[in-house]
């Protein structure tokens, strides 16, 4: 009960959350009948069915970003994930947003609606929020290479970063060399996803993608030689207890968070998140009272890995330090 208390009081910091995977049932609802879009029938938005298999998540996560279409869509859908996130101590967050997920928007659209969403959200409820706009792996190089030119073509203050998201088997990362190489040109952070794929797509993500940070990366511990370099390294990583559970990635969906743990025991910077909160029927609070077996109940190691998030995140060092 202690743990739990702790657990909702503590400030956060979310650096793995997508917008498109945030947005209230409700809010799904309401879109579709304004865009006209049909919801399948006789079901909830978010069925837990939808999460049997990463496509079939992903296909329901395609349904939200074919509803959340203009910038009042997005202003409305990145205040109302922040102003959640205010409620459970979020102080700073840098989120993905998914453009090839929203067909229907061009991305200076998407970037108005959100910008003004989060100004809103920080004038009323003083949570910061950046972004990071995420390549979809599962789409040709070159698609990727011309969102990133959108980026630098449309150059904002709050996007600080690129990431790359949908499923990893479908899309190697050394695919994206060329995608990343600009936005390291441009002056863009770096992650990407590794969450189902061996330790050498990390290696990848390192070495030739310039990455700073993994989301997820739950195969480190399965090669002793990368575990030690990450460690000595500090390379952090932004583990989603939650969602990686249903999907058999950090766990066996039973609650032991196996891989979370030892990449903790490992000295690893493990970094905690939702991914997608109301489809996996999670938020930062619950992300942190799941662990509470795996880590027996102790508060100690959850101060760790907020210091870990101040250390991971793109901010400059002077509003880094007003984290501390
Ligand atoms: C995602 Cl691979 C993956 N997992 C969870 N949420 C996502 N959104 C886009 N890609
Ligand atoms: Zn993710």
């Amino acid at each position: 009960a202690e743990y739990d208390a702790f657990a909702a009081r503590i400030p956060k910091i979310s650096l793995h959350l997508h917008l498109t995977g945030s947005v209230a049932p409700d809010t799904v609802v309401d879109l579709a009948r304004k865009h006209d879009v049909p919801l399948p029938a006789g079901r909830d938005v978010y069925d837990v069915d939808a999460h049997a298999d990463l496509d079939a998540f992903l296909r329901v996560y395609d349904t939200v970003g074919e509803v959340v279409r203009d910038a009042d869509d997005f202003h409305r859908v990145t205040y109302e994930t922040l102003a959640l996130a205010a409620r459970h101590n979020v102080l700073y967050r840098e989120m993905f947003l998914s453009p090839p997920a929203h067909p229907h928007t061009p991305y200076p659209v998407m970037l108005d609606g959100v910008v003004r969403g989060l100004r809103d959200a920080e004038t009323d409820h003083g949570v910061v929020c950046r972004l990071i706009v995420a390549l979809h792996r599962e789409r040709d190089a070159d698609e990727g290479r011309r969102l990133v030119e959108t980026v630098i073509e449309h150059r904002d203050e709050h996007v600080i970063g690129i990431g790359l998201d949908y499923a990893e088997v479908n899309g190697p990362p050394e695919r994206f060399r060329d995608a990343f190489a600009l936005a390291g040109r441009a002056g863009l952070h770096r992650t990407a996803h590794s969450e189902s794929g061996p330790p050498a797509n990390i290696r990848t993500l390192l070495d030739d993608l310039g990455c700073t940070r993994v989301d997820h990366g739950y195969h480190v511990v399965t090669d002793a030689a990368m575990t030690a370099r990450c460690r000595d390294e500090g390379v952090p990583f932004t583990c989603t207890p939650v969602s990686s559970d249903i999907g058999r990635y950090s766990g066996s969906g039973d609650g032991t968070h196996r891989r979370i743990v030892e990449m903790l025991d490992a000295g690893l910077a493990v970094t905690i998140d939702s991914d997608d909160p109301p489809m996996f029927g999670t938020d930062p609070t619950h992300d942190l009272r799941v662990l509470g077996p795996a880590l027996g109940y102790d508060p100690a190691p959850l101060r760790r890995m907020l210091g870990h998030a101040v250390d991971a995140c793109w901010l400059d060092d002077t509003d880094r330090a007003a984290l501390r």
